[in-house]
């Protein structure tokens, strides 16, 4: 379903797209997945492109993840979040999700749903410009995150220092930290250089290389799969 929310961030009603499991019962509590877009999409980028309801479902059926709710929100914090004209010129409205997200959609999801509270059960993930965000923001909140997925991340990505400046802290939060991109993907430097960070530390973090695919739904549809499957576990 389209969901409208009111942004004080923004100055606007904003809309998300949620996707509930199909067995969601109004007397239980669900974790929440943060499913964010790439720089030419939206609120609907995900459902239209990656098939996410379909994904769950067979993963639903398989017993082989959690049941959770998926919300894909417009990254775009501005007035006009519409993906049109040059998209790149929109990069500061990408940063400024952090604040729509954490003082605006997350609290209107808590208390419109049936959330688990707490960090242990809120994921955020997301593909391209969407998951350079969830690394920012996951990572650097990580008392509000416990699941980061990055897919495909994008130049938005911050550097791998000011993304684990402590690695005492990171290994004190536990945060899930796992990224996915395409081989041929000439983003791939956003992603690896991250992961050489993780190593060089010992800090626990993957990175599979989708074989032989680019910056693509392909690689973003495995990510959700694989994602999904490992958490709120
Ligand atoms: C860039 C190349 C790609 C960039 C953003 C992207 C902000 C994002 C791509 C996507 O979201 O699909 O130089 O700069």
């Amino acid at each position: 379903v389209t969901i409208e929310y009111e942004s004080k961030t923004v100055g606007t009603v904003r809309k998300a797209t949620v996707y509930l499991p199909p067995k969601y019962k109004a007397n239980k509590k669900y974790p929440v997945l943060y499913l964010l877009h790439g720089i030419g999409g939206d609120e609907v980028e995900w459902l239209n492109g990656g098939a996410p309801n379909v994904i769950m479902d067979n993963l639903y059926a398989d017993k082989k993840a959690k049941d959770m709710i998926i919300v894909m929100p417009n990254g775009r914090a501005q007035k006009d979040d519409r993906a049109v004209g040059n998209v790149y010129a929109g990069s500061a409205a990408f940063a400024n999700f952090e604040y729509d997200l954490l003082n605006d959609l997350i609290p209107y999801i808590e208390s419109h749903y049936k959330v688990l509270p707490g960090k242990q059960n809120r994921a955020v993930a997301g593909l391209s410009m969407g998951g350079g965000q969830s690394l920012n923001f996951g990572l650097g909140h990580m008392d509000k995150f416990a699941y980061v997925g990055g897919f495909s991340s994008a130049p938005n990505t911050k550097m791998p220092e000011e993304l684990i400046p402590s690695v005492e802290e990171f290994n004190k939060a536990k945060t899930f930290l796992w990224m996915v991109c395409g081989s041929e993907d000439g983003l791939m430097y956003n992603s690896s250089r991250l992961k050489a960070y993780c190593d060089e530390k010992g800090v626990p973090c993957t990175l599979i290389e989708y074989p032989g695919e680019g910056h693509n739904f392909v690689v973003w549809k495995y990510g959700l799969y694989n994602f999904a499957q490992k958490i709120f576990r």
